[in-house]
């Protein structure tokens, strides 16, 4: 995951045709192809922009954020994404899966709200990769919980936070 900013307002929105295009990179096209398409905007509302059949919803890239990182999920992992985008703590029992195979935009690895890099956040850069959320912490706690991890293999994002969540790179 990546942070969403409400504080940058300089960048012109992307047209729909351009959230749509850039959503369905992030998983496979067969996926992507069938999932309903929506736009978040920096206060975590949703807005649909076509609907699909397979039961995945793909977010265009944030504009906001330095790399892209578009994503898609299922039905769970929608509602851990807009728990987290609300602050509030993601529903239990519900595990979810995401893609984000055009990679994710540099993120801090230690706090879920962070923008920008700074002396102890552990502003880490992901690649290509797929996440595992909403799981309990007997499953994240089979996995590494480095502050720095190694980003090339399995670890463990924003551990200890209700957000914690399994990244796992593709490439
Ligand atoms: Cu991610």
């Amino acid at each position: 995951m990546t942070a969403t900013a409400a504080d940058s307002a300089a960048k012109p929105a992307a047209s729909d045709a351009d959230i749509i295009k850039s959503a369905m990179t992030a998983a496979p096209m067969k996926v992507s192809q069938h999932a309903t398409i929506v736009a978040m905007d920096a206060n975590g509302k949703m807005r649909t922009l076509r609907k699909g059949t397979n039961g995945f919803t793909c977010m265009g890239d944030n504009p906001e954020t330095p790399g892209p990182d578009p994503m898609c999920m299922d039905k769970n992992a929608m509602e851990w994404v807009h728990a987290w985008a609300a602050h509030k703590d993601p529903p239990t029992g519900k595990v979810g899966f995401m893609y984000m195979l055009a990679g994710g935009t540099d993120a801090s690895n230690t706090d879920p709200y962070a923008t920008a890099p700074s002396s102890t956040n552990h502003w880490i850069k992901t690649g290509p990769h797929v996440m595992i959320v909403g799981g309990d912490s007997s499953f994240y706690d089979i996995y590494p919980k480095d502050a720095s991890p190694d980003t090339a293999v399995p670890y463990i994002m924003w551990a200890g936070s209700p957000y914690q969540h399994l990244m796992v790179p593709v490439k």
